[in-house]
């Protein structure tokens, strides 16, 4: 069938719309506005219905469109719940949440059916894989009648990950006339390989997958992501390293590569976001005075903070390298008689039975010393004042025009005094975790530090805080959202071993906070296709496929040990030079991948309408993406840049579309020199 592919409805599916898991929230939520400006009411969000998370994300709308709404209501008439609205966020896309469980009694059926269908087997008791088939039968249910009942428009199907892939075998083997993307945004079997002592990379080509599925339980879950990749009209990933090991493990080579972008807020002037860098370490200062109170005998203007954060896998995160080469740094500084101290945090989310009262206590004592001395300094301020203001009255009182600091503090205030600092006192350590963990002895992040001995003893350069929490402006300690929290520290760690993207590092680069990256991650290869010295910038990349593990740790605490070295003006130039990336990863850059996968598929749904270099898309301005309105430091070129994208396939939807638009500008060396604006000499040092 023909249909008006111009006008086309654009709905992509995904387990996080309107409810936080993880990565994919990040992409779906950021990339809204941009997505929302292209397509207005033409795109719709479809998820599963999470009643906690979609009260407080969900604004109930009325359906507009008479197609979508007979569609939906016949699913109704058929005791289908669902949830149509207003996301609130950003942009405010459409979203359409079925309740999956309101189709519960289908699922032995719809069980069935996927094995005769598609030959994918799905035991009893995985619920992931349960929700995965029902969301995956709803979406079908509903694209199917929606193109019943809507012959003129075209419909564009995008599924995010295994999870919302199950619809894409049913589209095909129905027929529907509708046209696919699938988005991976890991694999299955990545992640799994990975995570146990595999040597992943070296042996990409040889994994014998099925049995490596079944060995690890996982062989349904892993015949849904490959039924997806192979039903889907076009098949992307979210880098160049995913769509090698996709190629290997899902045996389809993706169409393209679609990285995820951020939704880049600049400020007005450049010193906005110093600022801010500044009044939240401030807020973590108060913290760590509350940690190590008794302890504290380092100083905080020479102090910087480390940090890794992420889901709690510990050798894919590269956690296991952190604390690693954060020993090796300690052992350097010390060696080298430094007077940096450097605060290494771990916000990792574990099982954990709420804070210790350690950690509680610390910033409890604290706080108490501090009103304290307020009391005690606004008493001294009405004692100095009624001395001074009394002075020329008190002919007696002549050689004593300021008085000595006895006669301001009272012995009263003296033993209150001491009574806040007695409390200071503690037996043992500072502890290196703020929680009581669930399963202490085997938490494989504090075996580690055991191993290492990093026990924030007072002649520890580097001291360790694990948090096993994500943290939150409610939290009774470490009061801050975790991306105040990022704009206070120095340096985000993230030496992954997986990581098919990676936004913590992208976000810290759009804040402006240098971090550490691998050339195993998906942002550390873009970044260093695109960057000529990365570390100019910011962006420092651990080597993970050439070198040994002794090696990369050894660059790491190379890396880390630099760091503590530079000093305060050269941080603040480089944070300058951080932020100046944030352009490459802005949505209204990265966006125009997803345009490309999207004129891909409808041009192999509709070939016709593609005939002899046609490109019904021509005239549409709305495609073309806005250039980027900020200027680079140093530009200097790197020669032959593609668009992150470019892979293959993708280029062939590509005509419309100029690179040009894409690589608004070049980066290059800096030849270690300090760039003119960089001075910005008003910033008090
Ligand atoms: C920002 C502020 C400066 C402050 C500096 C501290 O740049 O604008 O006022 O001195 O941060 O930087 P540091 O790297 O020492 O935390
Ligand atoms: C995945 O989430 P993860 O942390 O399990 O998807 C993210 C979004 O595409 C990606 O940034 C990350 O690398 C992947 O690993």
């Amino acid at each position: 069938m023909t249909r008006d592919i111009t006008n086309h409805l654009l709905f992509e599916v995904a387990t996080e719309v309107a409810h936080k898991v993880g990565g994919i929230y990040s992409v779906l939520k950021s990339k809204a506005p941009i997505t929302v400006a292209e397509y207005r009411e033409r795109y719709t969000l479809i998820g599963p219905l999470n009643y906690n998370s979609a009260q407080i994300e969900v604004e109930e709308l009325p359906v507009k469109d008479p197609l979508i709404k007979q569609t939906l209501d016949s699913m109704s008439e058929r005791g289908i719940r669902w949830l149509y609205g207003r996301w609130l966020i950003e942009g405010a896309p459409r979203v359409l949440l079925f309740d999956i469980y309101s189709a519960g009694h289908h699922l032995n059926e719809w069980k069935s059916d996927l094995w005769n269908i598609a030959g994918i087997p799905t035991p009893d008791h995985d619920q992931e894989s349960n929700d995965a088939i029902l969301l995956g039968y709803l979406v079908a249910w509903f694209l199917g009648e929606l193109v019943y009942n809507d012959r003129e428009r075209a419909v564009i199907c995008q599924c995010h990950e295994w999870l919302a892939g199950v619809a894409l075998p049913l589209c095909r083997k129905r027929r529907i006339d509708v046209t696919t993307i699938f988005t991976t945004h890991a694999t299955l079997l990545g992640r799994y390989l990975c995570a146990g002592s595999t040597d992943f990379y070296n042996n990409l080509a040889n994994f014998d997958v099925d049995s490596e599925a079944g060995k690890r339980g996982i062989y349904h879950r892993y015949c849904i992501e490959r039924s997806a990749t192979h039903s889907a009209d076009v098949f992307t990933t979210v880098s160049h390293i995913t769509a090698y090991e996709a190629e290997h493990l899902l045996k389809r080579k993706p169409d393209g590569v679609l990285p995820n972008g951020l939704n880049v807020v600049k400020f007005q002037a450049v010193h906005e976001f110093q600022n801010l860098h500044a009044i939240k370490k401030a807020k973590i200062n108060e913290f760590v005075k509350g940690h190590f109170y008794g302890n504290y005998d380092f100083d905080l203007d020479n102090t910087l903070y480390f940090f890794i954060a992420g889901r709690y896998e510990f050798r894919n995160k590269g956690c296991d390298f952190f604390i690693e080469a954060l020993a090796r740094l300690n052992h350097r500084l010390k060696e080298a008689g430094s007077k940096m101290t450097i605060v290494a945090f771990i916000i990792m989310p574990g099982k954990t039975h709420s804070y210790t009262v350690e950690t509680l206590k610390g910033q409890a004592v604290i706080k108490q010393l501090e009103s304290t001395i307020e009391e005690v300094q606004k008493k001294v301020g009405e004692r100095l004042f009624e001395h001074c203001a009394r002075f020329p009255n008190s002919p007696a009182r002549k050689d004593n025009e300021v008085p000595s600091i006895d006669e301001l503090i009272k012995p009263a205030d003296r033993v209150l005094l001491k009574r806040r600092i007695f409390a200071l006192k503690r037996d043992g350590l500072p502890p290196i975790v703020t929680h009581n963990m669930a399963e202490d002895a085997t938490d494989p992040i504090l075996n580690h530090i055991r191993r290492v001995q990093l026990f924030n003893k007072p002649e520890d350069r580097v001291k360790i805080i694990f948090h096993p929490e994500f943290l939150n402006a409610n939290n009774p300690i470490l009061s801050l959202d975790y991306d105040e929290f990022v704009r206070g520290c120095h340096l985000g760690v993230f030496p992954s071993y997986y990581e098919p993207w990676g936004y913590t590092p992208a976000e810290c680069t759009v804040m402006g906070v240098p971090s550490i990256t691998t050339n195993l991650s998906g942002f550390g290869c873009y970044m260093e296709d695109l960057i000529e010295n990365t570390s100019d910038y910011g962006i420092y990349i651990v080597d993970r496929r050439m070198k040994s593990v002794d090696e990369s740790i050894n660059q790491l605490t190379d890396y880390m040990y630099d760091f503590a070295e530079k000093t305060r003006r050269q941080r603040i130039n480089q944070r300058n030079r951080t932020e100046r990336l944030s352009d490459l990863l802005d949505w209204k850059r990265m966006g125009l991948e997803y345009i490309k996968a999207r004129q891909l598929s409808l041009k192999r749904a509709y070939p016709d309408k593609f005939k002899n270099g046609a490109n019904p898309f021509n005239n549409q301005s709305n495609l073309k993406l806005t250039r980027p309105l900020s200027v680079p430091g140093s530009p200097r070129g790197k020669v032959g840049l593609m668009t992150p994208g470019d892979l293959g396939s993708l280029q062939e939807a590509q005509e419309s579309l100029n690179t040009e638009d894409y690589i608004g500008f070049k980066l290059g060396a800096t030849n270690g020199e300090e760039d003119e604006d960089d001075e910005h000499s008003h910033y008090p040092l």
